[in-house]
């Protein structure tokens, strides 16, 4: 078997061990498993044109950004267009005509990067929004390698899709993979809308799309977390007296962090007898501080947190605890263990790992509840949490108050439910069967009889 190429934006070098995030973990297992290279963006902008290589368990590959590419490409084509309009808020692009070259710019030399280094027998998974036209372009270059897709962001309705004034050449683009993974069954149908819409896609029989005589096939492959590095260790430890309600995200817009502190706010409101026994512990990872949009966001919370904290707080009790910082990763398990409810209220999120991470952290004879948003990929499988609507505020304040005073009983029941999702499967199973559906998927295209996989 030949090697695993794996492209992403961010890489992971074969010392690097403090991973974060389910993308670097799942690609590191799987690359440390098969040996590969993992291809993508060096994090340094300069107009430095020589690759940054690493060898160990795997190869890391990594090429700068020129500051037109990174200001452009990232910033711009990346997250302030496609991010913004895949999760549904179009009031959010920038729909800035200079993007979209940047944005082919990087992925043209990443392309070249690749084909020069690729051999016959190796496999290429190209990872996120960051890449949709890497397929295309490793094509025109003559790479005829099995080349799968997995989107880890949600699909965007038809609509939301055709807003894109590029939408036709992503489409088209998607055609030259063979796979294009997804994290959801609605992501799926989203994707086959959008297609038929924007390229006259045509659903064959056999469950493959076909656009302008390209096939491919599409999947639904939601991403998974390592459960048992979660796994409790050691007693649990939560406050005798004060009960926490813990978020842990990223400070993104998409996460719906605002409405959670508001719906926070409405518990106190309406039910006083949680105020100076709960607090709400929101711990939120800066991220993308270039961006207009980030900017904001911060502002506001700071101040709903603030506001909160004035009307409701004393010197004895503050309700929101507001810390905009990362957590190391090998402390975020006994966060959650120590928490009574993960408050995960996203408007919109491709899967969702806290999620997971919270349930798989659990002491399960004493477990806290979930509250989930029905909208990320994660409810999917996850009816066993309450899942709210992150947009309504009452939905947030009833669905705490039910999870602050739900009997025992009741909570264990739930984390059982759904620790035999979160638990059934690890990232290096995902990673390799995304492998083997990519590798048929392959063999169909070019002609040649499929062997079957269990
Ligand atoms: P994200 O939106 O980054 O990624 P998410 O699923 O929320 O992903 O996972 C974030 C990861 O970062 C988790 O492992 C979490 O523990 C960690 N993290 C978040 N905030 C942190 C903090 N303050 N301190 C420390 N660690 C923190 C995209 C999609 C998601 C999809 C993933 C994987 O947007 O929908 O689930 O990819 O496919």
């Amino acid at each position: 078997m030949g090697r695993l190429i794996c492209v992403s934006n961010r890489v992971m070098t074969p010392q690097q061990t403090n991973t974060s995030g389910g993308l670097a973990v799942a690609l590191s297992s799987a690359l440390k498993q098969c040996g590969g290279v993992w291809m993508g963006w060096s994090g340094r902008i300069s107009d430095e044109t020589q690759l940054s290589v690493e060898d160990g368990a795997f190869t890391s590959v990594t090429l700068d950004m020129t500051q037109a590419e990174y200001d452009g490409g990232y910033l711009g084509y990346s997250n302030s267009v496609l991010w913004p309009v895949f999760h549904n808020r179009l009031d959010l692009a920038r729909f800035d005509p200079t993007f979209f070259e940047a944005y082919v710019s990087f992925s043209a030399r990443l392309a070249d990067a690749i084909a020069q280094r690729v051999q016959p027998n190796d496999t290429i998974w190209v990872h996120d929004y960051h890449f949709v036209l890497l397929g295309q372009q490793l094509r025109a270059r003559g790479v005829a390698n099995p080349i799968g897709f997995f989107l880890h962001i949600p699909m965007p309705p038809p609509e939301a899709f055709l807003a894109l004034p590029e939408y036709r050449t992503l489409g088209a683009a998607l055609a030259a993979f063979d796979l294009v993974g997804l994290q959801t069954t609605s992501d799926v149908s989203n994707a086959i809308g959008c297609l038929r819409r924007s390229n006259g896609a045509q659903l064959l029989p056999s469950g493959r799309v076909s656009i302008d005589g390209a096939r491919f096939a599409l999947t639904r492959a939601p991403v998974t977390i390592d459960a048992t590095d979660f796994a409790p260790a050691g007693p649990l430890v939560r406050s005798a007296t004060v009960r926490r309600v813990l978020g842990v995200d990223r400070l993104d817009y998409t996460k719906g962090l605002p409405q959670k502190f508001r719906g926070f706010a409405r518990l106190l409101e309406r039910y006083p007898h949680f105020r100076k026994t709960t607090v709400l512990a929101q711990i939120a990872a800066p991220t993308r501080d270039s961006v207009e949009v980030y900017a904001d966001i911060r502002q506001e919370l700071e101040g709903i947190s603030g506001a909160v904290n004035g009307a409701y707080g004393d010197v004895e009790w503050v309700p929101i605890h507001y810390v905009h910082r990362a957590v190391p990763r090998r402390k975020l398990g006994a966060l959650y263990r120590s928490a009574a409810v993960g408050l995960i209220t996203p408007l919109r999120d491709g899967m969702n790992l806290t999620a997971k991470e919270y349930v798989a952290s659990q002491d399960a004879s004493d477990p806290g509840v979930l509250v989930l948003s029905s909208f990320a990929g994660a409810a999917e499988d996850m009816e066993a949490a309450l899942l709210v609507n992150p947009y309504c505020v009452d939905s947030i304040a009833e669905a705490l108050a039910v999870a602050l005073t739900m009997p025992l009983a009741d909570r264990v029941a739930r984390h059982r439910a759904l620790m035999a999702v979160v638990g059934a499967r690890d990232s290096q199973m995902w990673a390799c069967d995304f492998v083997r559906q990519l590798g048929r998927a392959a063999r169909i295209n070019r002609g040649a009889p499929a062997v079957s996989v269990a």
